[in-house]
């Protein structure tokens, strides 16, 4: 594991509140009361891809957590399964102590990563982030990819909910890690959804098994300190998603561009 000499010995969660995998791990330090000091990064100004970041994760991801004794651990489901190995109030969000109950979260949390959150964070960077932020023409390819996107997400989706417990949590009464998981990509699709005038990015609307569940999360006040967090930051992350961020990613994506183009066979 990688560590980072900690002079202040402080819990440190990097990231910015828009992105669902930040909001996990932040979740997850909640629940189980563990302290922590945000530090925001904003991929929108290319912080994620500066040196300083990259020291802590070579991914360029976000979120990243630095705990008192230096260590450094990023990827948001890592962290959770971290937080539950190492301290007695984040144990249940993971059982890990029993390999059996351990299997049946990792069973849902891993279709959740491959079928769901993976393919549906690629659906919001085609379909919306490329064409409507970074000013790419890809229209009509964003909008098949978007049909596309709906179908499989809609279907996996379905699998899961129709085979989960949900009462009203995925596993039962308590929330485990997969709820969380679930939880801000839910929330990720009703933000975006908003932001980009693209309704069908709410899974949740209508949806009568998801609809009872997101209101379960609701309830929880961890989920009621994580929105407000949320909220407060929404407008600078709107500013430098719509004001800054094709300036900054554009010598990042130039490579892409030239190959999407050369792909569609019309400039992108
Ligand atoms: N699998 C990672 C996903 C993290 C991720 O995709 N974070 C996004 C924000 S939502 C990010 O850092 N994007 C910046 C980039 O890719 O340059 C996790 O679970 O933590």
């Amino acid at each position: 594991m990688q560590t980072q000499s900690n002079e202040n010995g402080e819990r440190t969660l990097y990231g910015f509140w828009l992105s669902p995998f930040v909001s996990i791990a932040a979740h997850l330090l909640t629940e189980a009361g563990l302290p922590y000091r945000y530090q925001r990064i904003s991929p929108f100004l290319g912080e994620n891809v500066a040196a300083e970041y990259l020291s802590r994760n070579a991914f360029g991801k976000v979120p990243c957590l630095e705990e008192p004794d230096g260590a450094v651990i990023s990827e948001s489901q890592t962290i959770g399964r971290y937080l539950s190995r190492r301290y007695e109030s984040a144990a249940s969000i993971y059982p890990c102590a029993d390999p059996v109950a351990c299997a049946e979260v990792d069973r849902i949390n891993d279709f959740l990563t491959f079928s769901v959150s993976g393919p549906f964070i690629n659906w919001i960077l085609v379909s919306a982030y490329w064409p409507k932020v970074l000013g790419a023409k890809t229209e009509s390819e964003s909008e098949i990819f978007n049909s596309w996107s709906l179908l499989l997400t809609k279907m996996n989706l379905g699998r899961l909910t129709q085979s989960a417990s949900l009462s009203p949590y995925l596993l039962g009464a308590a929330p485990t890690l997969p709820d969380f998981h679930l939880f801000h990509i839910l929330e990720a699709g009703i933000t975006t959804a908003k932001l980009f005038d693209m309704p069908q990015l709410d899974l949740v609307k209508g949806d009568p098994l998801l609809e009872p569940f997101y209101q379960a999360m609701l309830t929880r006040p961890s989920t009621a300190e994580i929105l407000a967090a949320k909220t407060a930051e929404q407008p600078l992350n709107e500013r430098e998603l719509f004001e800054d961020f094709a300036r900054t990613q554009a010598p990042l994506i130039a490579p892409a561009n030239q190959m999407l183009a050369a792909m569609f066979g019309h400039p992108v």
